[in-house]
C-alpha cells in the first residue's frame, strides 16, 4: 500500500495497479475480511473478497471526489428518486477501475474464474422498470461527465419480486437480494437522521414575539444511510448514491420484554421498518397506498435534511441554496420534498412565508414519466392530512396563493382556475402531485419530443398556457458503458477498432461506423458478433430457464414489463395467427422466416389481466415449442424474471426490436434505445422515443406501423368498436378463435376467456385496429431479413445513427437547459 501525500491535506491509502498488488489486496480480503483460505472459500466467499477489493481501487478517487467538493462548494444536482435500478455492480466497477485485465489474469493465477464470480452477483433491483433504470444511468453519466452530483433513493429491503411461472402462471417470490452480503454498500448509522410521522399542528408564541405554528409529530423514525459509489468511467469523479434504511428510534421496549409479550416489545420496531422493507411493485400504476407516501416522505425529509444538515458547510446561508443545488424530482414520487423544505425553512428556521417560497421555487425541477392518467399520484386529503398535517397545511396555502395569482390573470375564468387547482374535490378531495411539482418547479419536462408535447398540449395544457417557458423537453437515454461496453463486448471490440474508443464517453463518434454499413468484410464481422452473442444468449436460456433456441432464427425480442398499452397481446397475436396458418396449411412452413419470439416481462403482482397475458403467452409459447413440425422454425422463449442481468444478454442478440405501444401511451421507451445501439432494427409505432429513433436512422431502416396519436385521439372519440376489426379481419378472427376454442389451454374455453372478450370488447389500447397494419410490417421484415447483406447494412447504420441516445446527452440537455451546473473533476 502507498501513500499519497500533498502539503496540507491528510494522506489517502492508494492501491497498487498490477497483477501482483491486486492479488495481494484480493487475498487480503479474503483472509481477513471473509476469515477464510483460498482452499476453503466457497464462490460467495470469493465474490465478496473481490467485490471489496475492487471497491478499494475506486475509493482513493472517491474521497478525493468528496473532498474537492467540500472545498469547492459547486453547485450539484440531487437526483430524487423512489427508485434506481442498478443493476449488477462488478462488471461496472472493474471498468471504472481499469481493473478487468488484471483481475482476470490475477484470479486466473489463483486458479478462480473471474465469470464464475459474477455469476454470483445478485442484482440490486430497487427499481420497477424504465424509471428506476433511468435514474442508474442518469447517474453513471453524472459521474462520467464529472458532474457534482448525489443520487437520493431508498434502500429497500426487498427490491422488484422475483417472478416464477407454475404452469405458465407467474407466481411471485421476495427478492432477498442482501441475503448473501451487499458489499458495495456503506452503512453510516452514526448519521442517522430522524423523521416525523402524524401527530398534529400548534401554534405557539416565538421568541421573537410571532406566532407560529410547528408540527408536533405522534411517531418517528430513524433513517439510516448506506452510501454507494457511483465510479465514472476512466477517470472520472466517483459521485455518491445516498440510500435510506428505516429504523425504530428505540429498538424495543424493554419493560414489556420483560413482562413476557415479545410482540409487543418489538411492534414498534418493525412498524419503522416496514417503511423500506420493500419496492413496490406497481410500475406506472400506483395504488395510492398509505406506506407508499410514508415512503415517499421518509427518504425525501431524510435528504432534505442530510443535504442541508450535513453536505452543506456549517452557517451556509440557506438564502444561497439555488446556488448550490438542485432538486431533481423523478416522476412525481419525491414531490412532498415541495412543501418539506418550505416547512423546514418557514418552521425550523424562522423564514417569512414569501422569502421562503422564493428559494423553494428555485431549488426544484421536475421530470414527468407518463401520460396514462391513472399514473399521475393523487394523494387523498384525508391520508396525507393524517399522515403529515403540517405539509397538507403548506399546500393549501402554496394553492391559495397560486389560485389568487390565476385569479389576476384570469379573472373571468373560474373554471380554469379550478382545473389548475393543486386540490382536486372530486372523487374525493385529494392533491394532485403533477400540478403540485408544477408550480413549484423551475422546470417541468417530457422524456421524449412526443412525450413533451403531449404533456404541453394535453395532460398539463392549461400550466403550459400559463408558464409557456417552464417546459421542456429531455429526451432519455441510456449509458453506452452498461448497456454496449459491458454488455456486447463483440461489438465493442469491432467498433473501437474501427473507429477508437472515443465513442464510450463520446457516443456521436458512432457516426464513424456509417461508411463500413457499405463494406461488406465489416459487415461480416458485425454478423459475426451478432451470431456469438446469439449463441451466447442461447447457453444462458439453456442453463438458466432450461429454454431450447436456435441460434440460426430471427431474434425477435419484446422485454418490457407487462402492460396493456405496451401491447405485448398484438405481438401475440401475430404469433397465434401465423401459428393457425401454417397448421392450416394456409401457408407453407418452408415460406415462414425461422423466429425465435422473446419475451421479457412482469406483470404489477395485482394487476389481473396482465397476469392473464403471461399466463396465454406461457401456454402459446408451450405449444408452439411441443410441435415437432415447427423445431427450428418457430420458437418462443419466455424466460422468467426478466431483470437488468437477462437484459444485457439477451438486447445485444437481437435482430428486431418490438417497440409497439398504442400510439400516445409510452412517455419514452428506453430498451429501445438498447436495441437499436446493439444493431437490432425497430418494429414500432409512432411513440415515445421511436418518432426520434425513425427519424434519425430513417425511415427505409425502420418498420413503422400503426396508427398515430391523432388518428388514435379521432378514433376514440368516434368511438372505438373492437368487434368490428374482428368481424372484417379474417385472419385477426381465426387467430381470436383458436385462443378461445381452448387450444392452447387443453381444451378449456375458460381460461384464456377474459383475455379474449377484454380484447372483443373493451381493448382499452387498440390492438384490434392495429393488428392488420403490424402484420403488414412484419411481413416487410421478412422480406427484409431475407436479404441478409441489406439487413446487416441497416443494422450498422442503426449502430452509427444510435449516437444521440447516450444518457451522456440527455445529461447534457438537463445541465444546459435545467440545472445549469458545471463539471468539476475529482482532484482538479
Ligand atoms: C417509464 C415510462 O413508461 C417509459 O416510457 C419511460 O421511458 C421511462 O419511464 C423513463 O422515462 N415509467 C416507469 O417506468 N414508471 C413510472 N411510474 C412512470 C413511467
Amino acid at each position: 500500500m502507498a501513500l499519497v501525500t500533498a502539503d496540507t491535506t491528510p494522506p489517502i491509502a492508494t492501491r497498487e495497479h498490477t497483477v501482483d498488488g491486486f492479488t495481494r489486496e484480493f487475498l487480503r480480503e479474503l483472509n481477513f475480511g471473509q476469515g477464510v483460505d483460498l482452499t476453503r472459500a466457497s464462490v460467495n466467499d470469493k465474490y465478496l473478497a473481490m467485490a471489496r477489493t475492487v471497491r478499494h481501487y475506486l475509493m482513493t478517487r472517491w474521497i478525493e471526489t468528496l473532498r474537492r467538493q467540500a472545498e469547492l462548494q459547486a453547485k450539484s444536482v440531487a437526483y430524487l428518486s423512489a427508485e434506481f435500478l442498478l443493476g449488477r455492480q462488478l462488471d461496472n466497477a472493474l471498468l471504472a477501475s481499469d481493473l478487468q485485465d488484471i483481475v482476470r489474469e490475477g484470479l486466473a493465477n489463483l486458479g478462480i474464474d473471474l465469470d464464475e464470480l459474477r455469476e454470483a452477483e445478485v442484482e440490486p433491483g430497487l427499481g420497477n422498470g424504465g424509471l428506476g433504470r433511468l435514474a442508474a444511468c442518469f447517474i453513471d453519466s453524472l459521474a462520467t461527465m464529472n458532474v457534482p452530483s448525489i443520487g437520493y433513493g431508498i434502500r429497500y429491503e426487498y427490491g422488484i419480486f422475483q417472478q416464477t411461472f407454475v404452469d405458465g402462471r407467474q407466481v411471485e417470490k421476495p427478492d432477498d437480494w442482501l441475503r448473501l452480503g451487499s458489499p458495495w454498500e456503506f452503512p453510516h448509522p452514526e448519521a442517522a437522521v430522524t423523521v416525523g410521522f402524524g401527530g398534529h399542528v400548534e401554534q405557539y408564541q416565538a421568541d421573537d414575539g410571532v406566532v407560529r405554528r410547528r408540527w408536533v409529530p405522534g411517531w418517528s423514525v430513524l433513517g439510516v444511510p448506506y452510501n454507494y459509489m457511483v465510479p465514472g468511467y476512466a477517470k472520472g469523479r466517483v459521485n455518491t448514491l445516498r440510500l435510506w434504511s428505516a429504523r425504530a428510534t428505540h429498538a424495543f421496549d424493554l419493560q414489556i420484554f420483560n413482562s413476557g409479550d415479545y410482540a409487543e416489545a418489538v411492534r414498534a420496531q418493525t412498524f419503522a421498518e416496514n417503511i423500506s422493507k420493500v419496492l413496490y411493485p406497481e410500475d406506472s400504476t400506483p395504488q395510492g397506498k398509505e406506506l407508499r407516501l410514508q415512503q415517499q416522505y421518509f427518504f425525501v425529509a431524510c435528504s432534505i435534511k442530510d443535504f442541508v444538515d450535513q453536505v452543506l458547510p456549517e452557517g451556509y446561508d440557506l438564502h444561497r441554496l439555488p446556488e448550490r443545488i438542485v432538486f431533481q424530482l423523478n416522476d412525481t414520487h419525491p414531490v412532498i420534498a415541495v412543501p418539506e423544505l418550505m416547512r423546514v425553512l418557514v418552521d425550523e428556521k424562522g423564514w417569512e412565508w414569501d422569502e421562503a417560497w422564493a428559494v423553494t421555487k428555485q431549488c426544484f425541477a421536475y421530470t414527468c414519466h407518463t401520460l396514462l392518467p391513472e399514473a399521475l399520484e393523487v394523494w387523498p386529503v384525508e391520508l396525507l392530512g393524517r399522515l403529515l398535517p403540517r405539509h397538507l397545511e403548506i399546500i393549501y396555502r402554496i394553492n391559495d396563493e397560486f389560485l389568487a395569482e390565476l385569479r389576476e390573470t384570469y379573472p373571468n375564468d373560474e373554471l380554469r382556475v379550478r382545473r389548475m387547482s393543486i386540490i382536486a374535490e372530486y372523487p374525493v378531495r385529494a392533491v394532485r402531485m403533477a400540478y403540485l411539482a408544477t408550480v413549484a418547479a423551475t422546470k417541468v419536462n417530457g422524456v421524449a419530443e412526443l412525450h413533451s408535447q403531449l404533456l404541453r398540449d394535453k395532460v398539463l395544457d392549461d400550466f403550459a398556457g400559463y408558464w409557456p417557458d417552464k417546459f421542456t423537453n429531455v429526451t432519455n437515454g441510456v449509458t453506452p458503458r452498461r448497456f454496449v461496453k459491458l454488455s456486447n463486448p463483440g461489438l465493442s471490440d469491432l467498433v473501437t477498432e474501427a473507429i477508437g474508443d472515443g465513442w464510450v464517453t463520446d457516443l456521436d463518434q458512432l457516426s464513424g461506423l456509417e461508411p463500413l454499413a457499405d463494406d461488406a468484410e465489416f459487415r461480416r464481422r458485425f454478423r459475426e458478433v451478432k451470431q456469438a452473442n446469439k449463441r451466447r444468449i442461447t447457453d444462458v436460456l439453456a442453463a438458466r430457464d432450461g429454454i431450447e433456441v436456435h441460434p440460426d432464427t430471427m431474434f425477435d425480442v419484446m422485454v418490457k414489463r407487462l402492460h396493456e398499452y405496451k401491447r405485448q397481446t398484438l405481438k401475440l397475436l401475430h404469433i397465434v395467427s401465423l401459428y393457425e396458418k401454417v397448421t392450416t396449411g394456409k401457408i407453407r412452413l418452408e415460406d415462414v422466416t425461422p423466429r425465435t419470439f422473446a419475451f421479457g416481462a412482469k406483470a404489477a403482482p395485482g394487476y389481473v389481466l396482465a397476469k392473464q397475458i403471461i399466463h396465454l403467452i406461457n401456454a402459446v409459447g408451450s405449444t408452439i415449442n411441443s410441435d415437432p413440425a415447427l423445431e427450428g422454425r418457430l420458437t418462443v422463449a419466455f424466460p422468467a424474471n426478466y431483470n437488468v442481468t437477462l437484459a444485457e444478454t439477451l438486447i445485444p442478440a437481437a435482430d428486431l426490436s418490438e417497440q409497439i405501444s398504442l400510439a400516445g401511451k409510452e412517455a419514452s421507451g428506453t430498451g429501445n434505445m438498447k436495441f437499436m445501439l446493439n444493431g437490432a432494427l425497430t418494429i414500432g409505432t409512432d411513440d415515445g422515443a421511436n418518432v426520434e429513433i425513425r427519424r434519425l436512422v430513417g425511415d427505409e431502416n425502420f418498420f413503422l406501423f400503426g396508427l398515430t396519436e391523432p388518428q388514435v385521439a379521432e378514433l376514440v372519440d368516434r368511438g372505438y368498436h373492437p368487434s368490428a376489426y374482428y368481424e372484417t379481419n379474417e385472419d385477426l378472427r381465426h387467430a381470436l378463435d383458436l385462443i378461445a376454442s381452448g387450444a392452447f389451454s387443453g381444451g378449456d374455453r375458460a381460461v384464456f376467456e377474459p383475455v379474449v372478450s377484454n380484447l372483443l370488447n373493451e381493448d382499452r389500447f387498440l390492438a384490434l385496429a392495429d393488428f392488420q397494419a403490424y402484420v403488414d410490417a412484419q411481413a416487410r421484415v421478412d422480406e427484409a431479413y431475407a436479404d441478409t447483406e441489406d439487413w446487416t447494412r441497416r443494422a450498422v447504420l442503426n449502430v452509427a445513427r444510435g449516437g444521440f441516445f447516450s444518457s451522456d446527452r440527455s445529461m447534457r440537455d438537463y445541465i444546459d437547459g435545467i440545472w445549469h451546473t458545471h463539471p468539476v473533476p475529482p482532484g482538479s
